[in-house]
């Protein structure tokens, strides 16, 4: 069984560009052969998350979709053989005091693992704990609108929707990445980002550029 992390994890080191597309090729082919391919639609994705939790160590990576991120996963800029979009965070009117420093940049790519998304924001206070989600209207509408969900009407939590939660450090700088088996093709339109202890209150949302 081929372990997918580990091209991931060679791919991210910031040396060796040259042996970049290598290993990139060498990754995809890895994956399409040992994944079985999951790039088709809801039901064959259901089978591929009842595979991998079934025998979580034959694919560790279905297992991200569980998780609210990694600050040391492959961002989702450098995920081989995905498409990827990205937007930068605007303010929103409904931010808190104190929050009008936030800038960042939001990423979001469909490749052979799913769907990968990396937030990175700065301006925030330090120490404190932010929490992005997938939203499905784009920033104009009611502030990117409701949630992003794979099965609408579904679970209010990962995996069914796409959850960052992160600290900022010591500068106020955030960033953080998540996993998720399933691809949202275009219906992911936004990202917002919240004061986790204030989820209602939206601070920045950015608009894909699908
Ligand atoms: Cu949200």
């Amino acid at each position: 069984m081929p372990e997918p992390d580990r091209p991931a994890g060679v791919f991210s080191r910031p040396r060796a560009r040259l042996a970049v597309a290598c290993v990139t090729a060498v990754a995809t082919a890895a994956l399409l052969s040992g994944c079985g391919g999951d790039s088709s639609g809801n039901t064959s994705n259901a089978s591929a998350d009842a595979v991998a939790s079934a025998s979580p160590s034959a694919n560790m990576t279905e297992m991200d979709g569980m998780a609210m991120g990694d600050p040391s996963a492959t961002p989702a800029d450098k995920i081989p053989g995905a498409d990827v979009v990205k937007g930068a965070f605007r303010l929103l009117d409904t931010r808190p005091p104190g929050m009008d420093d936030v800038k960042g940049t939001a990423w979001l790519a469909q490749g052979p693992k799913g769907t990968t998304v990396t937030v990175s924001l700065t301006g925030l206070k330090p120490g404190e704990e932010y929490m992005s989600h997938l939203h499905a209207s784009p920033c104009s509408a009611d502030n990117g609108g409701e949630h992003f969900q794979f099965e609408k009407g579904g679970a209010t939590t990962p995996p069914n929707e796409v959850h960052l939660m992160f600290t900022a450090d010591k500068s106020g700088m955030g960033m953080t990445t998540v996993n998720n088996s399933r691809k949202t093709g275009k219906d992911a339109a936004a990202i917002v980002v919240h004061p986790q202890k204030a989820m209602d209150n939206r601070i920045a949302c950015a608009d894909f550029d699908f």
